[in-house]
């Protein structure tokens, strides 16, 4: 997509969340038309700025006064309405609408009653009893949202974000700084590459020769907000997103060296610099050198920097990706040998959690799909619309036997790619699905996830969860814990549990590529690599653009030490039917 089209689907966004609270209502007028307008600029095959206000308009799902706005920041490079609402709503209090319970009509409140502008007045406001005396602040939404704080760390000084906050933000980064002139290589290290769920700061490191005008085209990126600070080695800033970024240039000579110390962990590279002690040498974010004696001017003789590979090697162990670079087993487990082999999305074969626009939430028509996921090169790919339980979004027996013919025709006129017709069943309170058994027989694939109830007791979801997994008919498993990173916890299960019923019956578990979900959590991922569970990674895409999330999948993946084996949908189509059958068959 056009690098436009991108920013001005941000601002979109930001244009509704702000409206929303502006009018205290989720659901005016004003806030869908902007979230209708930036589903369509995602979707856009054109680039807006080639766009003129009257071929904006027509566009399905953007109006005229948007369409102008759109024209508006094209020719001018901002949005008056927009910089207005900036103004008039401080990102404090966007943050608010984060709070579980907290809509645009009581953060309206909280402002006017009490001059609540962000989480730390709110934080104090809960704990010297002010919240409570509001109107309609009940103690039980008193509770729940000092859980939800506490629970989403909102309330420590050096504030985390989802790492899907932070990921587009590392992307567009590291895309309109690789073609600045002098730039040699450029890579995000520290806790996103080593794909955290929660992110301190984003640290990008830039490989250059000439560091000056990398710094200016960094300070001048739209994403930036303000600058923290900026030296010879590292500038700070903060993006409009609350996201805290690091940048650091290094000579290349450096790169692999410094790529090793700045990706870390901490407690990695401490056992890094042991083995380089060990051996007499020093490790630091320039080079693996030679120890000098202690009134030596000079540095000592470079033994590896350029890559990380070289400084693996030279310290007697193989790669370690760094997605295990926690200090948590995995440099005894390099010692031995014995790292699993990581998937890598090249080995992708099928695509096993997707919706077209039957479902009421996806956008893109089963054409559409099916022609974007073979146009990636993938084998298989299963249609998995939600199933007639889910409110809103749900499709009839009849709609589905529709779906069904006309995918099989499909199938036969492209001929490149095979389908399996699918649903996303909905997994009722007590572990009933949608439909009846004999129509759950007909499908190909079925994924059984949680959708409702998400605040029962550990007892209840786990008997539910366990309930879909020995469904004869369910293969797998979807976002298994319902979270939304920094929005919402998801169900408690009891892992073990779920994980035996998992093994027992050769059902999948997902691994939900959303970086918003990025379910089922990695501790669970990595125990059911060591039980031998079975497991698939799906973008859950509701629109074709989604396809391209796999890649989150592999290192959510990754990040659970699951070995490439594990994971059925790098299997051969025909190995992978097989494996259908014999889960169907237990
Ligand atoms: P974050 O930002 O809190 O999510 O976590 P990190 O791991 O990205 O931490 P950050 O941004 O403070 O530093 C990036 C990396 O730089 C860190 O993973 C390891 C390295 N590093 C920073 N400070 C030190 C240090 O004092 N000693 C060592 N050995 N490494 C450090
Ligand atoms: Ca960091
Ligand atoms: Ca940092
Ligand atoms: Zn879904």
């Amino acid at each position: 997509m056009a690098r436009t089209n991108d920013e001005v689907a941000r601002l979109l966004a930001e244009l509704a969340t702000l409206t929303e609270i502006d009018e205290g209502d989720p659901n005016a007028f004003r806030v869908r038309a902007y979230q209708n307008a930036e589903r369509a600029v995602r979707g856009l095959d054109r680039d807006v700025s080639q766009m003129t206000t009257t071929d904006l308009a027509k566009v399905r799902g953007i109006g005229k006064s948007i369409a102008a706005r759109i024209r508006e920041y094209v020719d001018e490079g901002s949005i008056g309405k927009l910089e207005e609402l900036r103004g008039r709503h401080p990102s404090g209090k966007r943050e608010l609408m984060k709070v579980p319970g907290l809509g645009p009509k009581s953060v309206r409140l909280l402002h006017e009653e009490l001059g609540i502008t962000d989480l730390e007045g709110l934080a104090a406001a809960l704990e010297d009893g002010r919240i409570a005396q509001l109107p309609g602040m009940g103690e039980k939404t008193v509770a729940n949202m000092e859980k939800a704080i506490s629970q989403l760390g909102l309330t420590s000084k050096d504030e985390r974000v989802p790492i899907g906050t932070a990921l587009p933000v590392a992307e567009r980064i590291l895309e309109e700084l690789r073609d600045v002139d002098g730039v040699e290589d450029i890579a995000y290290a520290g806790s996103l590459r080593r794909f955290r769920e929660d992110i301190g700061d984003v640290d990008v490191l830039v490989a250059t020769r000439r560091p000056g005008p990398v710094r200016e085209a960094f300070l001048a990126l739209d994403d930036v907000e303000r600058t923290i600070g900026s030296g010879e080695t590292k500038t700070s800033v903060v993006t409009r997103d609350g996201v805290q970024v690091d940048l650091r240039v290094v000579p290349p000579a450096s790169f692999g060296a410094a790529l090793v110390y700045f990706t870390g962990s901490k407690a990695h590279n401490i056992r890094l610099r042991q083995r380089a002690i060990e051996r007499g040498w020093t490790l630091s974010e320039y080079a693996l050198a030679e120890q000098t004696e202690e009134d030596d001017e000079e540095d000592g003789a470079v033994v590896a920097a350029a890559t990380e590979d070289e400084v693996y090697e030279a310290l007697g162990l193989p790669f370690i990706a760094a997605e295990l670079r926690e200090d948590d087993g995995e440099i005894e487990a390099a010692e031995r040998g014995e790292l699993p082999t990581l998937p890598e999305v090249a080995d992708l074969r099928g695509d096993l959690h997707d919706h077209t626009d039957l479902s009421g939430d996806g956008r893109d028509s089963l054409e559409d799909l099916v022609a974007a996921a073979a146009a990636r090169g993938l084998e298989y790919l299963a249609i998995t619309d939600h199933a007639e339980d889910l409110r809103m979004n749900g499709v009839s027996r009849s709609d589905m036997e529709a779906q069904r013919a006309r995918l099989r025709e499909l199938e036969q006129e492209r001929g490149d790619i095979a389908l399996l017709h699918g649903a996303e069943l909905n997994i009722g309170l007590h572990g009933g699905l949608d439909y009846d058994d004999d129509f759950l027989a007909t499908f190909d694939w079925l994924v059984a996830s949680v959708h409702s109830h998400m605040g029962r007791g550990v007892a209840e979801q786990t008997a539910r969860v366990v309930a879909a997994i020995r469904h004869p008919s369910v293969t797998a498993i979807g976002h298994l814990t319902g979270r939304m990173l920094g929005r919402r916890a998801g169900i408690e299960l009891d892992v073990d549990q779920v994980l035996d019923a998992a093994v027992e019956t050769g059902t999948a578990i997902e691994i939900n590529a959303s970086p918003a979900r990025l379910d089922a959590p990695a501790s669970v991922i990595r125990e059911g690599a060591r039980r031998g569970c079975r497991f698939v990674i799906s973008t859950d895409a509701h629109a074709v653009q989604d396809l391209d999330r796999a890649r989150f999948g592999v290192a959510q993946a990754r990040r659970g030490r699951l070995d490439v084996e594990a994971i059925a949908n790098t299997w051969e189509l025909s190995r992978f039917r097989a494996w259908i059958d014999e889960v169907r068959g237990r």
